[in-house]
């Protein structure tokens, strides 16, 4: 008797464990899937601005939680799942959601330690996370609707309290009658495929251009030549960039910006070069398209985790622009404004003397889109892409620091990639 009695409370209290382990579970997946989208999402890139960083905290410490709930369910596996004898949907249920959220943390952890990782298990990771996301978060909706009291039979729910299982048995018994047979056309049912059709109908066609998008299907992708800049006279690509000599990127570029996207024309757009310099530069479209430019082959990664391989850029070597110039012994760094007013970041002066950085007009043979930062953006190959300053139209030889706009929001100032040598 005082066994038996004894057992039953600890039964009690596992199921109420389990209970809570799902409720937080849950209110973890809830947050992770919000501040993720946030953070996908453009429309909140620009309206966070600094926040942003916060949020990426934010959901890296939130899923690092999700190990909290996940461990103790892990301890207390075995159990339930001899309770799910018998129901196997149920377990399909759970094996979905575990792994759902293994993938989720795996990916993440390597998107989190980027620079531990590097590009190419980062652009992975990130490929990862999206499928993941793209397929869990259909089902967590899918299940969350259907799992509503109002839609599931109390005794259906594989995690509850003891006692109501303990009342439901206790009832089954009482009653001594066989269930009665299920319609085929329940209420119930008749709602659950409404929801599964509804999340089809509004969640596919996304996912289909994501799909196509990520497989580099020409349905997806950005139509090519779209650019709303009007600068005249376009830029003749020099022989290795037309066709590309990297034989054109691979990858996407994920169209990033703090601000709403610029368009220039040549009314509106001049490029400057001034400072701590001997001769301050100053020049219109039909000038600056007259420098000789350089083609080079490279590689971009964002910090987020994606990659653009084998970028034919065509440009102005940095160096060649500081020589014209005469930079000045006082000067120290160099400072970067993009026309969009907002962004800005800065490199040693050391730094931006090495050869590879380029002030890039084409990619690919093509101008470089108002999306992708045309008419002019920087690239510099061997740091993270934050330092490749998108609509650049003025550089400024300074001394002393100039902590750039992302650092200031908490990007570290060292942006190398991992594997260069920096200086
Ligand atoms: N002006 C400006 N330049 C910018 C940014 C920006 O938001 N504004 N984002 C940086 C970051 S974090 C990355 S990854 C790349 C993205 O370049 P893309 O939008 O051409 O893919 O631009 C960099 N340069
Ligand atoms: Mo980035």
């Amino acid at each position: 008797m005082m066994l038996k009695k004894s057992l039953t409370l600890i039964r009690r209290g596992y199921g109420k464990k389990l209970v809570s382990i799902h409720a937080w579970n849950a209110w973890l997946v809830l947050f992770l899937a919000v501040s993720g989208l946030m953070l996908l999402g453009a429309f909140w890139r620009e309206w966070l601005g600094e926040g942003r960083v916060w949020l990426k905290w934010g959901h890296i410490a939130g899923g690092l939680a999700l190990l909290v709930p996940v461990v103790y369910y892990l301890l207390l596996a075995a159990k339930h799942w001899k309770r799910l004898k018998g129901k196997p949907s149920q377990k399909a249920n759970v094996i979905t959601v575990l792994t759902l959220l293994f993938g989720w943390m795996v990916s993440g952890i390597v998107l989190w330690q980027y620079k531990a990782f590097g590009p190419r298990a980062a652009n992975a990771a990130l490929l990862a996370h999206d499928l993941f996301t793209w397929i869990g978060l259909p089902i967590i909706i899918y299940h969350s609707i259907t799992r509503t009291r109002w839609l599931k039979e109390p005794d259906k729910r594989s995690i509850r309290p003891e006692q109501e299982i303990l009342d439901a048995a206790a009832s089954n018994r009482a009653e001594k009658t066989p269930p009665r047979p299920q319609p085929v056309y329940t209420r119930r049912g008749f709602l659950k495929a409404a929801v599964g059709a509804g999340l089809a109908v509004t969640l596919g066609p996304t996912f289909v251009r994501w799909m196509s998008w990520s497989l580099q299907l020409p349905a997806g992708g950005e139509p090519p030549g779209a650019n709303a800049n009007r600068l005249l006279p376009d830029p003749v690509p020099l022989p290795q960039s037309s066709p590309p000599i990297g034989g054109g990127a691979e990858g996407h570029f994920r169209v990033y910006t703090v601000t709403d996207i610029p368009s220039f024309d040549n009314s509106n757009w001049s490029f400057k070069v001034d400072g701590l310099v001997d001769n301050k530069l100053h020049w219109n479209w039909e000038q600056f398209v007259k420098l000789q430019r350089e083609v080079q082959v490279s590689d971009f990664h964002c910090i987020t985790g994606w990659s653009v391989y084998k970028n034919t850029w065509e440009g102005i070597p940095l160096a060649k622009l500081l020589d014209m110039a005469g930079v000045q012994r006082t000067a120290t760094s160099v400072k970067f404004y993009s026309g969009d007013g907002v962004y800005t970041d800065s490199l040693t002066l050391e730094q931006a003397r090495m050869d590879d950085v380029l002030v890039a007009v084409m990619h690919d043979g093509r101008p470089i889109s108002n999306e992708l930062g045309g008419p002019v953006r920087l690239v510099v190959p061997q740091m993270y892409a934050y330092k490749s300053v998108k609509w650049l139209n003025r550089i400024e030889l300074i001394k002393g620091d100039h902590v750039g706009y992302w650092e200031q929001r908490g990007y570290s100032s060292d942006a190398w990639l991992p594997g260069s040598e920096k200086i």
